[in-house]
């Protein structure tokens, strides 16, 4: 069975052929986003053996998701299909300058249906390591009760519960509410990973140092500040590091570089690396992704890693 299980919604992706606003943009490219099935690609790219726990429409959307992520070696069997509501969409805006925008049609959305009932028991207990983000929680009042039961069930079989907090306002009634639940889950988690910039939306706290030490206070043993291309701060009990980033030479699409970082993080530590050298192999991960537009298209091999990070030379024909 999986040594990682992980558990959210995926979507299909809609992204525009060219950046511009989305208002004029009138050809797609059609592609798959999800913070959990992303991090699950991640990690069977790398060679691990994992499970994603979701639910989908009757509808080929949902047909299309599930061979997928099924087709990158990741375990789908605990994967439910629903014909009572549609698997859901997301479009990405890229824009020249600045921030891009994501716009969900995903309310009432397949996932958005799941309830505790739809967790598997040994699939779930079995596991070293059940992933979860801050994603799942906003989704409907059912899919935050799974989430709490996944997790309850997950500390009473010992499985170390990962969490990376996936800020999205836009899912949330409010800032409040989003981050009480989340500082719930922050203080049910072994493994923190929060942005810099959640961390200071979740915590008061301005540096990464006290963000990191937050987490901990809260109860987390291990914390991973992500510092984008500045790398990571992490932190357990007993030491605090930084550990520098990889310059690319350029970013094409920054979303989904925390879904590698986590995927990196977590391979790191089932091979059993320590805090900062699964750091380490997070930040390249990380970095890695931002070079290739879409969430999961650029996730590497652990062939791949080495090539970038100057352990291998690659052969190319
Ligand atoms: O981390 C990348 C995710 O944001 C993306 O894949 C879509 O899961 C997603 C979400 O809910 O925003």
């Amino acid at each position: 069975s999986p040594r990682v299980v992980t558990l959210g919604e995926t979507m299909v992706l809609i992204n525009p052929a060219e950046s511009g606003p989305m208002k004029y943009t009138t050809e797609f490219k059609k592609s798959l986003g999800g913070a959990e099935s992303n991090v699950a690609i991640g990690l069977a790219r790398l060679g691990h053996d994992v499970g994603w726990i979701s639910k989908l429409g009757a509808d080929p959307h949902g047909e299309y998701l599930r061979s997928f992520v099924r087709g990158e070696g990741v375990d789908t069997s605990h994967v439910t299909t629903t014909p009572d509501a549609p698997t859901g969409i997301m479009f990405k805006e890229r824009r020249a300058l600045g921030e891009s925008s994501v716009y969900y049609y995903r309310h009432g959305s397949a996932a958005s249906t799941m309830t505790p009932a739809d967790l598997p028991e040994a699939f779930l207990t079995d596991a070293e390591y059940l992933h979860l983000t801050g994603i799942t929680p906003a989704l409907s009042d059912s899919c935050r009760e799974t989430v709490f039961a996944a997790v309850e069930r997950a500390r009473e079989a010992d499985v170390t519960i990962s969490f990376d907090p996936n800020l999205r306002e836009k899912l949330w009634d409010s800032t409040e509410e989003m981050r009480s639940t989340l500082l719930d889950l922050v203080g049910a988690a072994d493994i923190v990973l929060p942005g810099i910039e959640e961390g200071r939306t979740l915590f008061d706290a301005d540096d990464p140092e006290a963000i990191a030490a937050a987490c901990l206070d809260r109860g987390a043993d291990l914390a991973a500040v992500k510092l984008g291309a500045a790398g990571a701060l992490v932190a357990d009990h007993a030491t605090t590091e930084r550990v520098a980033g990889y310059d690319v030479e350029r970013v094409v699409d920054p979303v989904g570089a925390g879904d590698g970082f986590a995927a990196g993080f977590l391979a790191g530590r089932l091979r059993g690396l320590d805090p900062v050298e699964a750091t380490e192999r997070a930040n390249a991960i990380g970095a890695f992704a931002t070079t290739v537009a879409g969430d999961i298209e650029g996730l590497p091999t652990s062939e791949e890693l080495e090539v970038f990070r100057g352990e291998r030379d690659a052969v190319y024909r």
